[in-house]
C-alpha cells in the first residue's frame, strides 16, 4: 500500500463458500471457470488482483444464491458456519479483508439475531441479501425485524441482486435463454428484480418505519437514478411519511459502482444522490480491479471526490 493514492475500499467484492455451494446447482451458465477459481479464493490470487488495481479493502460477500434459497433450519445452520469461516478468512488478512455477513432471511427473526452476532462479535461491516427470500420480496412484514436490527446496530444491507425467480424467467427471458443466458442474469434480470426490490421497500413503508435504515444497492443503483424523476412524476404524491419517493430514495439508499463504469451512469447517480451517496465497488471477479480504479481515476470527478467515492465515505458508513 503507498501513502501518495486515496484509501480505496471495495465494497461488493465476491467469494464462495465451497460448503454452502453444494447447495446450489447450475452455476455455470454464465461463470467460466477462472471466476470460479477466483471466487473460491481468499489468498494468493486475491490478494495479487488487488494490489494490482491499487485495491487497499475488500469487503467481501458471498456469490450468489446463498441463504435465501434454502428452507429455514437449512439456512440457519449454513449461514453461522459461512459467516463463520468468512470470519476466519478475514484474521489472515485483517487489514486487508471485511466481511458482510450472509443472513438466513426464511428464518426472519434468526437472521436479525445472526447479524447482530456477525456484528458483534464477528466485526463484520452489515449484511449482503441476494435477491428474494424463496419467492418473497424482503419488504414482507415478516421480514422487518432484520430491519429494526439493521437499524438498531446502525449497519448497512445490501440489496445485491440474484437469478429472477423461474415464474419471472419463464415469462421474461425463455426463449432466448439458451443463446443469451446473461440475459435472465447480470444484463437485465439481475437489474429489473433489484430495481423491483428497491421501490418496494419505499412503498411498503418499510422506510417509514425504519428512517435510519441504510440500504446499499450496486450496479450504479440499478438503473434508478435514470428513472427518479419519472416515478416521482407519476406517483405525483408523497409516498413515505409526507416524503416523495425520489427524497426517501435518496435518504436511504447509497450506490456503488460495482460492475458498472460509466461515464454517463455516474453522473447521473451523482447527480441524483450526491456525491456522499456513491461508493467505489468492483464486483471482483466479475469485473476488473484496475478497471474499476483507473475509470475513476479518469473520471470527471475532482481529486476530493474521487477520494470521497474511492474510500472516505465507506470508511465513515462502514466504521473503518
Ligand atoms: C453472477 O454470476 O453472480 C454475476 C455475473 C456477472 C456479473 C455479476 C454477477 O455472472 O454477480
Ligand atoms: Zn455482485
Amino acid at each position: 500500500m503507498t501513502t501518495s493514492r486515496p484509501l480505496t475500499i471495495a465494497l461488493e467484492e465476491h467469494y464462495n463458500d465451497p460448503l454452502l455451494v453444494e447447495h446450489f446447482t447450475g452455476l455455470d451458465a454464465f461463470r467460466p471457470p477462472e471466476i470460479g477459481k477466483r471466487l473460491l479464493d481468499l489468498g494468493e490470487i486475491r490478494l495479487r488482483e488487488m494490489d494490482e488495481g491499487g485495491i487497499d479493502i475488500q469487503v467481501l460477500s458471498h456469490a450468489g444464491p446463498t441463504t435465501q434459497k434454502l428452507d429455514p433450519d437449512t439456512a440457519v445452520r449454513m449461514a453461522r458456519q459461512t459467516n463463520d469461516r468468512l470470519a476466519a478468512s478475514i484474521a489472515l488478512a485483517p487489514d486487508r479483508l471485511a466481511g458482510f455477513a450472509v443472513l438466513p432471511t426464511p428464518a426472519p427473526e434468526a437472521a436479525a439475531d445472526e447479524l447482530e452476532r456477525c456484528v458483534i462479535e464477528l466485526g463484520f461491516k452489515g449484511a449482503v441479501v441476494n435477491g428474494l427470500t424463496n419467492g418473497k420480496f424482503l419488504d414482507e412484514k415478516q421480514f422487518w425485524p432484520i430491519f429494526a436490527r439493521a437499524q438498531k446496530l446502525d449497519v448497512p444491507i445490501y440489496l445485491h441482486p440474484a437469478l429472477p425467480s423461474p415464474a419471472v424467467a419463464e415469462v421474461y427471458y425463455d426463449g432466448l435463454g439458451r443463446e443469451f443466458p446473461e440475459l435472465r442474469g447480470p444484463v437485465w434480470g439481475f437489474t429489473s428484480e433489484t430495481a423491483t426490490q428497491a421501490i418496494r421497500m419505499v412503498l411498503s413503508g418499510a422506510l417509514a418505519e425504519y428512517p435510519d435504515l441504510k440500504l446499499i444497492l450496486g450496479h450504479l443503483g440499478e438503473a434508478l437514478p435514470f428513472m427518479l424523476w419519472r416515478t416521482d412524476d407519476l406517483l405525483s404524491r408523497p409516498v413515505c411519511n409526507g416524503m416523495t419517493f425520489s427524497e426517501t430514495f435518496r435518504r436511504n439508499f447509497y450506490l456503488t459502482t460495482s460492475g458498472n463504469f460509466s461515464d454517463s451512469a455516474l453522473a447521473c447517480s451523482v447527480t441524483e444522490m450526491g456525491i456522499d451517496h456513491i461508493l467505489f465497488a468492483v464486483d471482483w471477479p466479475f469485473a476488473s480491479n484496475k478497471a474499476g480504479t483507473d475509470w475513476i481515476k479518469r473520471s470527471a470527478l475532482s481529486e476530493a471526490d474521487q477520494a470521497k467515492v474511492l474510500g472516505q465515505t465507506a470508511k465513515k458508513l462502514l466504521r473503518f
